[in-house]
């Protein structure tokens, strides 16, 4: 990761703090889970996840699944990184440590997944249950708030009182020009 695009993750999830509670450590392996509430599709979130350092949630066995459930309570439908874009019926996991990794636990409503139509290849939890459905989520039609998961995380120091984000942002990205200019 370049000294910018760090100082940009940075900024996101000090962004993302301000919103929503902090991350929430599960003991069994000691990642960090979120939920960001902005309703995104299947692509938005991946983007989203990326951009707050993390990654789509990877739920590889029912601890962790049992984890999610007991946390954030199956309050709405949350995307996770489980998709079969590159193969029809072979799902697996988009990013993460687990990324091309096929799943190695599932938690299927009954009858999923279908795959009845095109394009019908990501995997969000069910509101209600946290059973797994697979959906279109990049025809505009399923947008929804999504779960990110890190690997390590550490929780952003408070910003001072009347000190904006953008402006503390925007003096590092100076400060990373100068640092470049000064190399080059
Ligand atoms: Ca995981
Ligand atoms: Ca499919």
């Amino acid at each position: 990761m370049n000294f910018a695009k760090t100082i940009l993750a940075a900024t996101a999830i000090s962004a993302g703090s301000a919103a929503s509670a902090l991350p929430v450590q599960f003991a069994g392996n000691g990642h960090w889970y979120e939920v960001v509430e902005t309703q995104e599709t299947h692509f938005g979130a991946f983007l989203g996840a990326m951009s707050l350092g993390g990654y789509l949630v990877t739920i590889t066995d029912a601890a962790e699944q049992a984890f999610i459930e007991s946390t954030f309570g199956n309050a709405a439908r949350y995307w996770t990184g489980g998709n079969d874009m590159a193969v029809e019926g072979d799902f697996e996991w988009i990013d993460g440590p687990e990324a091309g990794n096929p799943f190695t636990y599932t938690n299927w409503r009954n009858g999923a997944p279908q795959s009845n139509y095109a394009g019908q290849d990501h995997v969000f939890l069910e509101d209600g249950t946290g059973e797994w459905v697979d959906v279109n989520g990049n025809n505009g039609n399923h947008v929804y708030a999504y779960l990110v998961e890190y690997t390590s995380y550490i929780p952003p120091v408070p910003v001072p009182a009347g000190l904006p984000l953008a402006a503390g942002a925007l003096g590092l990205l100076a400060f990373a020009k100068r640092r470049k200019n000064k190399k080059a």
